[in-house]
């Protein structure tokens, strides 16, 4: 078969295995009670790290959300580019997804259009915090990249989408703001461009729902804002996040 041929098979069939992956746990937890996801007992990740498989069949697919746990030695949220990367991979090459939908919080700009409690679904990613000034690596560490395009979900539900930018940092540098803003992004976030840089690796589509906990171009400081959204601003998501989960349900790729 032509690569192209099974590419096109490949977005022919339908969907059946679908890897979430949720930096947090507070974001995490009313998914899996929603689609009634149990803890694997037998974990298909390697002994000793923190990362959480919880599994589940919702309609004709199989569920794995992947939380990346908390952190061994601080005992918080394992957030941030390097445990997204690493569960990524970890759950294609355990899992062989058809699919992956990264979702989680957001900053967002109003000046862009966000408002607290939106949903987004990212058209493209890049990262803001990684300056190499050298001819191409520049563009390398910027790695921006468009994300896979589902315009029938986006009229369904008629989510907001826009640019996301990624960065290991929640607060904003005065240079990580200039390069989110010739990133164009309309969001900002941890793990994203991570994620996506890890899908594309293996050429598995990815999805990013993204909702958004708190204004970078607001008044009120961003870790408060952040933590005081948080919980309500999830339920938003979360109903997000089954909605797009039913339109998947028995259909292909090619249909999203
Ligand atoms: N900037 C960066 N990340 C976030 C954000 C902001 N203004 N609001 N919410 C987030 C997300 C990140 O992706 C992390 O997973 C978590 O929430 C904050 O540590």
């Amino acid at each position: 078969m032509a690569p192209s041929e099974t590419v096109s098979a490949t977005q022919e069939k339908p969907i059946s295995t679908i890897v979430i992956i949720i930096a947090m746990q507070t974001e995490a937890l009313p998914l899996v009670n929603s689609l009634q996801l149990v803890e694997d007992k037998n974990p298909v990740f390697p002994q000793g790290v923190p990362w959480v498989r919880y599994v589940g069949s919702y309609k004709d697919l199989q569920i794995n959300l992947i939380w990346p746990g908390k952190d061994s030695l601080f005992g918080v949220d394992s957030v941030g580019t390097v445990s997204a990367s690493l569960v990524t991979y970890a759950s294609f090459q355990a899992l062989n997804p058809d699919l992956i939908i990264n979702a989680g919080t957001a900053g967002g700009f109003k000046a862009k259009g966000a408002n607290i409690g939106d949903v987004f679904i990212a058209t493209d990613v890049a990262f803001h915090d990684r300056r190499i000034p050298i001819p191409v690596f520049d563009q390398y560490g910027i790695g921006a990249r468009k994300t896979f395009s589902t315009p029938n979900l986006l009229k369904e539900f008629d989510l907001k989408s826009g640019k996301l930018s990624t960065g290991d940092s929640l607060d904003m540098s005065t240079y990580d703001e200039a390069a989110i803003l010739a990133n164009d992004a309309t969001i900002k976030d941890m793990e994203g461009a991570a994620v996506a840089y890890v899908a594309d690796l293996f050429s598995v589509p990815c999805i990013f729902l993204k909702a958004v906990t708190d204004i970078v171009d607001g008044d009120k400081p961003t870790p408060e804002e952040f933590l005081q959204n948080l919980v309500a601003v999830t339920a938003a998501l979360d109903r997000t996040v089954i909605k797009v989960v039913d339109f998947i349900s028995g259909k292909c790729l090619s249909e999203l």
